[in-house]
């Protein structure tokens, strides 16, 4: 049944009145914005009625899926108790308070560092910025205000506002923003099949990688260096998931010289990798958390910082006041929201169900693409998947960026009732965590059938040769 929504007519209102994130409006203006209207468990509806099986959980948060009435209502009961009030002035309200012990207890303990204490904030980005302030903050309680700068890595997201986009490592997006801001720097990415050396392993080529933050730190000087941030696994930069000597490497590194470590998993918590806080998958001890989408499942806007007790401790201990918040820091609304997310995550055991169910069926299925004549390597981590279009399998020659095999193959999708990303040719999935196997059948089913699409264009416009 068709909904009864005069596409047209809001796309003309659209075009009037709204400028998009990350668009290209004029090209936007002459297309017309696809107008979503509904969705349900892992599906997505159209103002024309078409359903799109959605294989990026909105923008990486849908994790418990669509159409989950009891975080609605967990929303409505807040809104009619309280639907908001500061936690500035020595105030509080109980689900900001709950969810933050909730989070607390989530996750897990690393040795002598563990979580205590939680930053709110509305996002990501926000709370990128909420790591800067606080990361200066700490070494100058500590004595050590020229430890200022902090290094991102290339490629790597953290988000758009000023700090957020200048710690990741996008060049369009520093070219665009006079960024970075200053004491902010990077070094390369892991990824392997572009930076690896023929005949390196990549066991080697992790721990090569590694050494490039150890390079920048002692060409810095170490006492001016405040801290490293990374993704657990680069979400926005193309799923590009390190090689497994990688973080224990980076561990040894920043312990050496004192340096706390950012571990940005917007993407990776909440089960995405197969467990409540993607450092306990890898391994590491990170200083400080950042986390956004999956808390409430992208149901309503909440982000923070967990701190852990080394910052925490110091911030507390010496007192004073940390001059930085926001508005809607601990937001009674979205921290119910959150509250009910996680009951979800905890009753159907999200994590658990990543890291031994269908995290390992998605792996299995994604190792078939390799055979693909298209696809030059295909790799996925917990309930991320990320494959790389190249134009000769054997000599692993990629194609031509200008030509924009992966928006072609993009393209194919959205006409096929397919939600999948492409990221220069990379094409990346990261589905609802309540997928069944049937449904990753279908979405596979789905991934293929583009791909034969994209591979025939490729052959009919000569680019294979
Ligand atoms: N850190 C990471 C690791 C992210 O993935 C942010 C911070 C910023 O979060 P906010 O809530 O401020 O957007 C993100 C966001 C993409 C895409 O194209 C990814 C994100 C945002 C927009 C687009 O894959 N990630």
């Amino acid at each position: 049944m068709k909904p009864a929504i005069d596409t047209a007519d809001i796309q003309a209102q659209d075009s009037a009145h709204f400028l998009h994130p990350f668009t290209d409006f004029k090209d936007l203006n002459q297309r017309g914005a696809r107008v979503m209207t509904r969705a349900e468990d892992i599906y997505v509806w159209d103002s024309e009625g078409r359903r799109v099986l959605d294989a990026m959980s909105g923008l990486w948060c849908v994790n418990v899926g669509y159409g989950r009435k009891e975080i609605a209502d967990a929303a409505y009961q807040q809104m009619m108790a309280l639907p908001y009030y500061n936690s500035f002035f020595q105030t509080t309200n109980v689900p900001a308070t709950r969810l933050a012990a909730k989070l607390a207890s989530l996750a897990p303990d690393v040795g002598e560092r563990s979580f205590k204490h939680v930053f709110y904030s509305s996002s990501g980005s926000e709370s990128n910025d909420s790591n800067v302030r606080m990361v200066r903050r700490y070494w100058d309680l500590l004595g050590q205000p020229q430890r200022k700068i902090i290094i991102g890595r290339i490629n790597g997201y953290h988000g758009s506002t000023m700090a957020g986009a200048s710690l990741g490592g996008m060049s369009g997006m520093h070219a665009q923003g006079d960024l970075p801001i200053p004491n902010i720097t990077h070094i390369d990415q892991p990824y392997f099949f572009e930076n690896g050396r023929p005949g390196e392993s990549e066991e080697a080529f992790g721990l090569r990688a590694a050494g490039w933050l150890e390079e920048k730190i002692l060409e810095l000087g170490a006492d001016k260096v405040a801290a490293f941030i990374a993704e657990p696994v680069q979400g926005a930069g193309g799923v590009i998931i390190p090689p497994s000597t990688y973080w224990p490497e980076i561990q040894r590194i920043v312990d050496k010289y004192g340096i706390l470590l950012i571990s940005d998993e917007v993407i990776c918590a909440f089960g995405r990798l197969g467990h409540w806080f993607a450092y306990e998958k890898f391994g590491y001890k990170p200083d400080l958390v950042t986390f956004a989408k999956a808390v409430t499942s992208g149901y309503i806007p909440l982000g923070g910082v967990l701190v852990g007790n080394r910052v925490a401790d110091v911030l507390i201990e010496k007192g004073g006041e940390f001059n930085h918040g926001y508005t809607y820091s601990g937001h009674p609304v979205a921290c119910a929201v959150a509250l009910a997310n996680l009951d979800i995550m905890e009753r159907e055991q999200l994590p658990q169900r990543v890291r031994d169910d269908i995290g390992p069926y998605l792996a299995k299925r994604f190792e078939e693409l390799k055979a693909h004549p298209l696809v030059g390597d295909a790799q996925t981590c917990g309930f991320v998947g990320g494959m790389v279009l190249v134009k000769n399998k054997q000599t692993r020659e990629t194609f031509n960026p200008d030509l924009g095999v992966g928006m072609v193959c993009r393209g194919h999708c959205f006409g096929n009732g397919l939600i999948m990303r492409a990221v220069g040719d990379r094409m990346i999935i990261a589905p609802p965590l309540t997928m069944t196997h049937a449904q990753i059948d279908e979405m596979m089913a789905l991934i293929v059938k583009c791909l034969d699409l994209t591979y025939a264009d490729a052959q009919s416009k000569g680019w294979l040769a």
